[in-house]
């Protein structure tokens, strides 16, 4: 009890350092990863569903379309690692067709982690599952059962990848080729660059529920850090980078105004913004040079018709 209370209490520390150093910061930025407070993973899940967010559905479409071909390729008995698994709901359909002995869900959220791992316990009482609760900016290690399969696959859907900056990508890519050892595989997702205003979108949706999901990040801090964001006087604002290749969003500030939040003073100007997500947008090409960057090299890539995602399957 006591030692959950310190771990609460800590976890909150980090969240207010963070914000206090990235508010305090020129030009000022959040990590996106506190966007997923219980609030805001339920309104992600919601963004799945919306007809501008293209992504979760391409994709969907894209792995029941290759599952057969995986199948041939990882025989049963292999390992599979997933990266933030979250609910691990897009992994059903893979461990019901790969038959692998173990599968280890990796994510931040630990509540999520362990009802997801009960969940598919129940419903694959023969595949060990053994759940690890990381950073994926930060190094981790892998269970040694899972070490010890003879064929290993690193699952990384979602185009998660897609948040972090390319120097992040990189090292991240660069130590799960390491912590997974030699002849490991890696099926990985990326979202593709497109038409410009098909991108902007899919970030700002006619629906109105990628706004929400960026300013519940006002709320989360009102609540947990004593802030006194006025949720009205700011504004969701989405824009691609051409030059960088990526989604940029923003909290902007529509009012003068002075914000006390983790108990200090910020003023913002109209116009004045604080950076939330990056969203980068790839090609089959950069993204495998990213990854041969990294140490990995292409085996396969797959997409949808229109080549709007991309599905890659990399070995070292
Ligand atoms: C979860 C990182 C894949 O970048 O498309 C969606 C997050 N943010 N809408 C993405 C997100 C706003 C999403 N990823």
């Amino acid at each position: 009890m006591l030692k959950e209370k310190q771990h609460a209490a800590s976890a909150q520390d980090v969240f207010a350092e963070d914000v206090i150093s990235g508010l305090s910061a020129a030009p000022r930025s959040l990590s996106s990863k506190w966007l997923y407070d219980t609030a805001g993973s339920a309104i992600f899940e919601e963004i799945t569903q919306v007809k501008d967010y293209y992504l979760t559905r391409t994709e969907a479409a894209i792995f029941e379309n290759i599952l057969p071909e995986l199948a041939v390729l990882f025989k049963p008995g292999s390992g599979i690692v997933e990266f933030g698994s979250g609910a691990s709901i897009k992994t059903r359909n893979l461990l019901s067709a790969l038959q692998p002995a173990c599968y280890v869900p990796m994510d931040i959220a630990d509540e999520f982690l362990q009802s997801a791992a009960e969940d598919l316990h129940q419903l694959f009482p023969d595949i060990e599952i053994m759940p690890i609760v990381a950073d994926l900016t930060a190094p981790y290690q892998l269970p040694q059962a899972f070490l010890d399969k003879h064929s290993k696959l690193g699952f990384f859907p979602g185009s998660t990848i897609g948040n972090f900056t390319a120097e992040i990508a990189r090292r991240f890519l660069t130590h799960t080729r390491e912590a997974m050892g030699s002849g490991a595989h890696l099926l990985i997702s990326a979202d593709l660059v497109k038409d410009k205003n098909i991108l902007v979108r899919a970030y700002d949706d006619h629906e109105g529920v990628t706004p929400r999901f960026t300013l519940n990040l006002l709320t989360r801090m009102n609540r947990e850090l004593g802030g006194n964001f006025d949720l009205s006087s700011f504004r969701h604002v989405a824009e691609f980078n051409e030059q960088m290749s990526r989604i940029e969003i923003h909290i902007e500030s529509i009012a003068d105004q002075i914000v006390t939040v983790a108990g200090k003073d910020f003023r913002f100007g109209r116009g004045d913004r604080i950076r939330t997500e990056y969203s980068y947008k790839y090609s089959e090409s950069s993204f495998s040079d990213l990854l041969e960057e990294a140490g990995w090299r292409l085996e396969r890539f797959w997409s949808d018709p229109n080549d709007w995602f991309g599905v890659f399957l990399a070995v070292c």
